[in-house]
């Protein structure tokens, strides 16, 4: 039974973001509950956690909440410190690699694969994103675009692909780094994920004049790990209810700004969905952001975001 001490999930299954918190918790086999969540607002059992921030996945951990794939895994290495997925030669590596994953080839695979399927999409999803981009989630134009994106996104796996070889010819081992599959493998394997989820003959021909890749990608698929147990939005919230924050001595003291523990301040993301989560400052240093809010299902919580990404402003 999913307790104060468990690894929450807020998810869905086609989620890539949610799959790179998977793929974690699978190669370090730890337990783990999954709370299904819709993939547009409204969002009416994970606002009380987040306070507003309304992206997926979200993780908690009793009152605590992780907003924010790269918060999470840096609270996964820390709890759970073996195996590590933080190797020798990973470290600051793997956020540098996820600058990229997540952004210039996560945006062309979601070029390739709303280009490609965007007409089965329902008008509310499209009409979510949109709001939620503030600019046209527009099918049209991925559509012309497909052709091109996806001769970057093929062109972005052979980055995998050199990788691979050159650590082959080496002899330093079969994985992005090393001879052990660590965060770096996690950030890469995220985008051919989400095209196999979608447009899987694709990544299929991709594949075919980069097997070096299509190798590393199925013995990434082979972790089992464990299978989450499901369970309800509100019986996250009554978990976080039950929960006290973890305790940590609120400071500023590795910061660059002039906030102080306890001023009032919001923060957001800096690309897109900038919806503000207010609060009172817990910790601000180069690594996280705390706040600590109220709500009235949940009570006391403290919310996780990384410090790259996120705006922060005195409320
Ligand atoms: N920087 C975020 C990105 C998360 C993200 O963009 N997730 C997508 C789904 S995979 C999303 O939030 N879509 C809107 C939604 O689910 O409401 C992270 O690493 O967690």
């Amino acid at each position: 039974m999913a307790n104060a001490q468990s690894i929450i999930l807020h998810q869905f299954e086609r989620s890539p973001f949610s799959e790179k918190i998977r793929l974690a918790l699978r190669m370090k086999n730890l337990g783990w509950a999954a709370v299904e969540i819709p993939s547009i607002l409204p969002k009416p059992d994970l606002m009380p956690l987040t306070g507003g921030y309304r992206r997926t996945p979200v993780m908690q951990i009793g009152a605590d909440i992780f907003c924010d794939t790269s918060i999470m895994l840096v609270e996964l290495e820390k709890r759970f410190q073996i195996p590590a997925l933080d190797l020798p030669g990973h470290e600051g590596l793997s956020r540098m690699v996820s600058a990229w994953t997540d952004g210039k080839w996560f945006q062309t695979s979601v070029a390739v694969i709303f280009g490609t399927i965007g007409e089965h999409m329902p008008q509310a999803f499209i009409d979510d994103r949109t709001k939620m981009s503030g600019r046209p989630f527009d099918i049209d134009a991925m559509k012309a675009a497909v052709p091109f994106m996806k001769d970057q996104w093929r062109s972005q796996l052979m980055w995998i692909e050199h990788r691979l070889a050159a650590a082959r010819t080496a002899g330093t081992g079969d994985w992005l780094i090393g001879s052990k599959p660590g965060l770096v493998d996690v950030h890469a394997f995220m985008n051919p994920w989400f095209v196999e989820k979608n447009v899987p003959d694709f990544l299929a021909t991709c594949f075919a004049a980069a097997p070096l890749s299509k190798d590393w990608y199925q013995r990434l698929k082979d972790f089992k790990g464990q299978a989450p147990e499901e369970i309800e939005g509100a019986a996250a919230i009554q978990i976080a209810h039950d929960s006290a924050p973890r305790l940590k001595p609120a400071s500023t003291a590795g910061d660059i700004g002039d906030f102080q523990p306890g001023d009032r301040v919001a923060i957001a993301p800096d690309d897109y969905a900038k919806d503000w989560v207010e609060g009172d400052l817990v910790i601000a240093n180069s690594e996280r952001v705390i706040i600590a809010r109220q709500d009235e299902r949940a009570d006391n919580l403290h919310i996780h975001f990384p410090r790259v990404g996120y705006v922060l402003r005195s409320a």
